[in-house]
């Protein structure tokens, strides 16, 4: 479950947040492919309940009415499409699964694909699943149903998350019906799947759910990560689930964000990773932040996010330069900070806007960091660089690093206020390299600033402290 299936030498997931079926077949071909992204985790793809007050937060996505997919962001038949052009064009797709519970308690309607529910006498009959199949009194001991004690597991994994009606995920019906809709998504062609809540489910319950996982009709088990959050100080910790997959390391943002932030020496990321209390490299999915934290959910607070595009620039190339575990990108959209519950860009009707574009950038009030050349460009990097170590470390004060990646790629960051003038072993062969934070590789030439290698792999490395983005990166693919 820990392979990401990535084809071609590629690296990395994107999390195109909220975007539509058909934009995401779209960025595959126009962009993800041939940019070298390896994926895209997408939104939650099943049917899920409308919640009108407030008027459609992004979050209703995570309270399921049934698995028939039918969202804001398309029909099946959308899903089905967007999934075959992507595998076509190179990009894995892995979904956003919400299986640990169905809606929030109490309230009665409908789902976006039509379906009835009823949250009080807990029927989804689009499954369907009744009463018995969801935890009660008899395993969750806290009067209101409600987890109040993430220290006391049982609580975490048998009573509702926020209120969410909590399925009973060691009954063999339970768990059939979600292998169910894991196996239509995996005949459909996806990948992998991103597990919701992995935490709030017992480990030995999904093992014995993904024994009933198909494999990918490529061969290989699906690839998963589960999310957990383990930020130390609870007694669950996220290496429970290494069975089944791997963990979404929080850490990793958050100790970043300390770094780039100057709270902590940028020079202490010399043994990056493992060396930090980290957990081994295949069992990470790394990431600056993410859908929650960015707007100050699911352990929120203190990350990066593209508010703060300069630091934030920063952080997603050292997390892309450096070859500790799978990166995910995030691609958020604009919404008011002040009501962090609001959904993507939207027509009247409260449908989805689709993603518009001018020239690399989105527009619309899609943000699209993925597009961000810094980013983009940075990922190329790190397909270059793979199956490479940091090689030629080199700190010249607590806030100026540079690293190669073997013979590969090279980058200098600078936090300091004075800047890096100075003469470093690049690891490089000999050539004159396209810095590619300060612009592109393009038609053999450089639109940015160049950097010249000489025999011995040295070059004259200049990050200005002022500049834009205060680092420098080259790589063996975009050498003039
Ligand atoms: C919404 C309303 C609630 C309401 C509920 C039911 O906001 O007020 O009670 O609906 O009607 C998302 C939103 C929730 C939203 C939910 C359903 O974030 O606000 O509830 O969708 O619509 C914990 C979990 C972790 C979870 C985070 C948010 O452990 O799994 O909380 N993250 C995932 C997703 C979320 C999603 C869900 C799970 C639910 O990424 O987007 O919720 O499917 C410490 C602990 C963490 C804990 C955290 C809570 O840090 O260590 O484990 O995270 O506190 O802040
Ligand atoms: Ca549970």
């Amino acid at each position: 479950f820990t392979d990401p299936h990535c084809i071609g030498g590629r690296d990395g997931v994107v999390h195109l947040f909220e975007w539509k079926w058909n934009d995401i077949a779209a960025e595959c071909e126009r962009f993800l492919g041939p940019y070298g992204f390896c994926a895209v985790q997408t939104s939650p793809a099943n049917e899920n309940r409308v919640v009108t007050d407030p008027n459609r937060p992004w979050w209703e996505r995570y309270q399921p009415v049934s698995y028939k997919l039918q969202t804001r962001s398309g029909t099946e038949a959308e899903f089905r499409s967007m999934v075959q052009k992507c595998n076509a064009a190179g990009v894995r797709i892995y979904v956003d699964v919400v299986i640990n519970h169905m809606t929030g308690a109490g309230g009665t309607g409908h789902g976006t694909g039509g379906s009835s529910y009823d949250a009080n006498a807990l029927q989804f009959p689009g499954v369907p699943f009744g009463p018995t199949d969801f935890n009660d009194g008899s395993n969750c001991h806290t009067g209101d149903l409600n987890i109040h004690n993430y220290n006391n597991p049982e609580e975490v994994r048998n009573c509702r998350l926020v209120s969410l009606l909590d399925l009973k995920m060691g009954k063999d019906y339970v768990r059939g019906k979600v292998a169910d809709f894991l196996n239509h998504l995996i005949d459909l062609g996806v990948a992998g799947f991103r597990v919701d809540a992995a935490k709030h489910m017992w480990p030995a319950d999904l093992v014995a759910l993904f024994s009933h996982v198909k494999n990918l009709p490529s061969g290989g088990q699906p690839f998963v990560y589960q999310e957990v959050i383990d930020q130390g100080g609870e007694p669950i910790k996220g290496e429970e689930y290494f069975a089944t997959g791997r963990v979404t390391n929080f850490k990793f943002g958050l100790e970043l964000a300390k770094v780039f932030r100057r709270q902590n020496p940028m020079k202490f990321l010399s043994n990056f990773g493992v060396g930090w209390g980290m957990w081994a490299t295949d069992k990470v999915v790394n990431f600056i932040d993410n859908h929650d934290n960015q707007r100050g959910h699911g352990g929120g607070g203190g990350v990066l996010t593209h508010w703060e595009p300069r630091p934030y620039k920063v952080a997603s190339a050292f997390m892309l330069a450096h070859p500790y575990g799978f990166p995910r990108v995030m691609s958020s959209y604009e919404y008011n900070r002040a009501n962090n519950y609001e959904g993507p860009p939207h027509n009247a009707d409260m449908s989805i806007k689709s993603v518009t574009l001018s020239g690399m950038t989105c527009t619309g009030g899609w943000s699209c960091e993925h597009r961000w050349r810094q980013i983009y460009n940075m990922v190329a990097f790190r397909n270059m660089a793979r199956g490479t170590a940091v090689n030629n470390w080199w700190s010249g004060s607590d806030y100026q690093i540079a690293f190669s990646r073997g013979n590969k790629a090279f980058i200098a960051l600078n936090l300091e206020s004075h800047d890096i003038n100075t003469n470093l072993q690049t690891g490089l062969p000999a050539g004159t390299y396209c810095d590619v934070i300060s612009g592109n590789y393009e038609n053999g030439h450089c639109t940015g600033k160049t950097v010249t290698v000489g025999a011995d792999g040295h070059a004259h490395i200049q990050v200005c402290s002022s500049c834009d983005d205060p680092m420098v990166a080259i790589h063996v693919g975009a050498k003039v």
